[in-house]
């Protein structure tokens, strides 16, 4: 076929349907006519070889900072070393941040290969280089294989939905996991965490010294640990927002997981360190991977209040479900919040500081913001932005799923999970077969057990007499009666964080229990034809001329006569 001469490009009927957005002009709409902008185009990667050359040697500069401690590079310390990777990394170029928002979210697993994440690792050197293969090779060998790797460097991925509440405490090879950076890999014999700052006595602990019982009494608890990105996919789906891939990946209903942690309250060694002192009320958790923002290398840090550590619900667990903790989850030591978002619980913990404010680092400061509705790339400050920290009542439907078809006698086998963060936990999981007008209450011999910091697995025959297309929605009411905002619209907000709507699917009901229904589905079987997918035309009459003729003798025609 010759080409066709046109003035159009090629998706221009797919990009005025909004199904290519960021392509899209920007109306500029502020002069007397309507301007065009074209988005963004990032150009050819550039490299200035002499600057970083410059900078001398990678090796050296950025070598392991402690013996038995591969891939952990000490940036706090040192603010030169610092300097010196920044000059790196502004001395050349990345490829931009892969478009899974606005465009198409690609059918691979792993879904994002995380492309600028390893070259930033190579162009540090030293000992990042070798992090990224480490944490892939980790990843094959502690995950369990039907993981869905969402992002494959820095590692972030969940179990996929039959999995995720197949049990009530998630194995450890099934619990998802999220990362800002790669893998440390701590021997246990080295290992020791510094906790100092505004305390009276700073002091550094050996594992041994934690597990003297004799000094700390013993912790043990069933907790669960949600990201606070967890069901992010419904936000991006309805409408996108900030894109960065490790900040905003495009998580599902998967990044929730419940085990049996042991280790000691954080409140004991605090004691042990002579208490806080002066203006000390948070304390900083240090994370021995390398995270990077800005063009600028850090480690992984966040803080916790007093408060929080005061009340005994911040851990340090070396255990997960009866074994060490594995590497992926913070071997040898990590923080274990309670009732918190996930990322305050810090892996691979190497320095606890008590300070005076909540912690000016990115991921407290700049991350995990839950911004208002209004507020986006145009405007926002970070101070318009709630630091999230307790986790609100939400919950999820794992099966079946958006888009199938589901051939049922009048009730819809539904499963899935239920979680209230701040030690609430879920009192009553409801189910509606018609887009949230009337609720069923999943019977309580049907919901797991009910502690204090996890969820509840639930499952539950949905009474559903409708036909076609019907939308099963669910909800929670935690022991505090809050419940979920009723769709994602309401609570949608720039960061794409804490999507606590309730979780509403769309399945196509074909109910046996109709005669009808029943007699086409036995010619289904009859013929050995599958059913779905619905979109494909019936391949046999659907009626017979009989019947048909019959009808209209008896009914008369169409038209109406004129009378
Ligand atoms: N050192 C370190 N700790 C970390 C993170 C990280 O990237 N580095 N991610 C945090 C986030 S955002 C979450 S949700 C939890 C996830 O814990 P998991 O990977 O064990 O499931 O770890 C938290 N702790
Ligand atoms: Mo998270």
């Amino acid at each position: 076929m010759p080409a066709i001469k046109t003035a159009n490009r090629p998706d221009e009927w797919k990009i005025e349907q909004g199904l290519s957005g960021a392509v899209l002009p920007v109306l500029d709409m502020t002069g007397p006519k309507t301007k065009a902008i074209p988005p963004q185009e990032f150009g050819k990667l550039t490299k200035d070889e002499d600057a970083i050359k410059a900078v001398g040697d990678r090796n050296k500069l950025f070598k392991a900072e402690r013996k038995g401690w591969k891939g952990y590079v000490e940036w706090e310390k040192y603010p030169e070393k610092k300097a010196a990777a920044h000059k790196i990394l502004t001395s050349q170029t990345f490829p931009p941040n892969p478009e899974f928002q606005l465009g198409p979210i690609p059918g691979t697993n792993p879904v994002l290969p995380g492309t600028h994440w390893k070259m930033w690792h190579h162009a540090i050197g030293g000992e990042l280089d070798a992090v990224p293969d480490d944490s892939w090779k980790l990843v094959l060998k502690e995950k369990h294989p039907d993981m869905l790797h969402l992002l494959q460097f820095p590692y972030n991925g969940e179990p996929p939905k039959r999995l995720v509440t197949d049990k009530e405490i998630t194995p450890n090879s099934l619990h998802f996991v999220r990362n800002h950076g790669g893998i440390p890999i701590i021997d246990k014999e080295n290992y020791s965490f510094t906790l100092d700052g505004l305390v009276a006595k700073p002091q550094t602990f050996t594992l041994d010294d934690l597990m003297d019982e004799s000094r700390f009494p013993r912790m043990e608890k069933y907790v669960t640990i949600q990201c606070s990105g967890t069901r992010r996919i419904e936000q991006i789906l309805k409408y996108p927002g900030q894109g960065d891939e490790v900040p905003q990946a495009p998580w599902a209903e998967g990044a929730i997981g419940t085990a049996k942690y042991v280790g000691i309250s954080l409140k004991k060694v605090i004691k042990a360190c002579g208490g806080l002192v002066g203006e000390g009320k948070h304390l900083e958790l240090y994370g021995a991977d390398t995270y990077f923002k800005d063009d600028k290398t850090m480690n992984y840090l966040v803080s916790v209040p007093w408060s929080k550590v005061k009340a005994n619900e911040v851990m340090l667990a070396w255990e997960m479900n009866g074994e060490p903790l594995p590497r992926i989850h913070g071997y040898p030591l990590r923080v274990v919040v309670l009732g918190y978002i996930g990322a305050r619980s810090v892996k691979w913990l190497y320095r606890i500081k008590a300070i005076e404010t909540p912690s000016w680092a990115p991921v407290q400061s700049q991350e995990y913001l839950y911004f208002p509705q209004q507020v986006g790339k145009h405007n926002f400050k970070l101070t318009d932005g709630i630091q999230i920290q307790e986790m609100p009542v939400s919950s999820a439907i794992m099966s079946p799923w958006t888009k199938q078809v589901v051939v049922h006698n009048g009730a819809i086998r539904c499963k899935g999970w239920a979680y209230s963060g701040g030690g609430r936990w879920p009192e009553r999981v409801e189910l509606s077969a018609d887009g949230g007008f009337n609720w069923y209450t999943v019977p309580l011999s049907k919901l797991s057990k009910k502690r204090a910091w996890t969820w509840r697995t639930w499952e539950m025959d949905l009474p559903c007499d409708v036909e076609g297309w019907v939308e099963i929605v669910c909800r929670c009411w935690d022991n505090a009666l809050n419940t979920q905002p009723p769709d994602v619209r309401t609570a949608w907000n720039w960061g794409l964080h804490v999507t606590s709507s309730c979780h509403r699917i769309s399945v196509y009901s074909v109910n046996k229990t109709k005669p009808l229904t029943r007699a086409r589905m036995d010619e289904f079987d009859e013929k050995g034809v599958p059913f779905g997918p619905i979109t494909v035309p019936l391949a046999w009459p659907s009626q017979g001329w009989d019947e048909y003729g019959e009808f209209w003798k008896k009914n008369g025609p169409r038209d109406a006569a004129d009378e």
